[in-house]
């Protein structure tokens, strides 16, 4: 079958589904393809860490009911090394920016009831298998759904397909740049039905290595411990899971609650990114375009902050036929994208046990840590990268 819209959308995750809602919101016709299913995609575990923008967005697109109901707001975050904890009270550091913890697959479930709601299209499990023509002013996506071949023709197409979409696939390869650090670490990600330990997220390096103490909800708490690359879920079975996160989180008058684990992953470091998005009527957003490590709870916002941006030059092309913003997309995009690359690596290189325990290395990443106790400058350079700046 061949049909057309305006902006063909490849992918249902948080850039896809937020650019569908924004577009529509200014009148302009899109369809989603997603490869997976409705009930994958909403089950999918990963972020959970929004900043302020996000959530001032989900609410500007009048999608945040259950987010303003469930999701948690935090002023602050705790940071451990060693046993020696300090917290960074980003609230008051920012003058008032917070942050969110709402896990994204209750996000992509919000947001794709909202695209429903409104009409927007969204086909499941259709298999975007290549784009032509992004260099003419028609270009098609075509795709496979329920068996059959179709071409989805449009004005534009949106590469919000993730890190092993076709959208990347699909720049000419001396048009970019890539940048590209694999981490000789992974994060093992658990969720459990126990009451977080901590109102506020722990942050800890230990010479046994890293550890993360999220929450979900009042009875579910989000956990990450850094592992080997090779690691494997077997080797981790629940006690073992719990006796290291509580010597990594621990600290003196503190105990760390266990309980069943009903989710358990284990997810590779790296940071990654092009230095152009776009290529014809092809604008890449999110994943596709870059990847963060998770220690700054960066990647959906960074996503989402794409398409405030894709969003925008979008909408100027329609209504004015001007296409100065659709030339700076990737431009407009990347300051952003290298300060969330910046602090991501920053706090990745920090919290994490890479240097022998006592070593040059290490001291320097302790002299770090103590430089944020003893300094309101650095703890507010930390506190605005961490709660995103709302410009940049
Ligand atoms: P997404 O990957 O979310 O969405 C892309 C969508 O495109 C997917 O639904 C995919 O099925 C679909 N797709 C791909 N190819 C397609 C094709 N050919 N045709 C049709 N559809 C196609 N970020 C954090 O901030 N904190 C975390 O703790 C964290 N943990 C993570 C754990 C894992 C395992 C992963 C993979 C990522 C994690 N992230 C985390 C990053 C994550 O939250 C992303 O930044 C976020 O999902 C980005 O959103 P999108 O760009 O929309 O990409
Ligand atoms: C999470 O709650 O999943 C989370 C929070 C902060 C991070 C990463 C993940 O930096």
């Amino acid at each position: 079958m061949k049909h057309s819209t305006k902006v063909g959308i490849i992918g249902a995750g948080p850039a896809g589904l937020t650019l569908a809602l924004l577009l529509q919101k200014r009148g302009i016709d899109c369809i989603i393809l997603e490869n997976r299913s409705r009930l994958y995609v909403e089950s999918r575990v990963r972020a959970g860490l929004l900043e302020q923008n996000t959530v001032d967005l989900i609410r500007e697109l009048g999608a945040s009911e259950r987010l303003d109901k469930e999701g948690l707001e935090h002023h602050g975050v705790y940071l451990s090394f060693n046993g020696v904890r300090q917290r960074v009270p980003f609230k008051e550091l920012t003058g008032g920016r917070c942050i969110t913890i709402y896990g994204q697959q209750e996000v992509v479930k919000d947001l794709i009831q909202a695209n429903l709601d409104r009409g927007i299209e969204i086909l499941f499990e259709a298999h975007a298998k290549h784009i032509e023509g992004t260099k003419t002013d028609n270009p098609s996506i075509f795709y496979q759904h329920n068996g059959e071949e179709h071409e989805l023709t449009c004005d534009f197409v949106a590469g919000c397909d993730g890190y092993h979409g076709i959208g990347r696939q699909h720049l000419p390869k001396d048009t970019y740049n890539e940048f590209r650090i694999e981490y000789p670490f992974s994060w093992l990600g658990i969720l459990a039905n126990v009451a977080p330990s901590s109102d506020e997220l722990i942050y800890a390096y230990h010479e046994r290595g890293f550890a993360l103490h999220s929450l979900r909800s009042e009875t579910v708490s989000r956990l990450y411990i850094q592992v080997e690359n090779d690691d494997t879920v077997d080797n981790w079975p629940d006690e073992k899971v719990w006796e290291e996160l509580s010597i990594r989180l621990g600290t003196e008058g503190w105990s760390l609650q266990s309980g069943p684990i009903f989710e358990k992953s284990i997810t590779p470091m790296r940071s990654f990114m092009i230095d152009n998005m776009q290529h014809g009527r092809l604008f890449l957003a999110g994943d596709a375009a870059h990847i963060v490590p998770p220690t700054g709870g960066k990647g959906l916002n960074l996503a989402v902050a794409d398409i405030r941006f894709l969003a925008s030059a979008l909408t100027n092309w329609y209504d004015n036929q001007d296409d100065s913003l659709l030339q700076s997309y990737s431009q407009d995009c990347l300051r952003r994208i290298w300060r969330a690359q910046d602090f991501s690596n920053f706090m990745t290189y920090l919290f994490h046990k890479q240097a022998p325990h006592g070593s040059f290395e290490n001291l320097l990443q302790k002299s770090k840590f103590d430089y944020i106790r003893i300094s309101k400058a650095q703890a507010t350079t930390i506190a605005e990268n961490y709660v995103g700046l709302k410009e940049i």
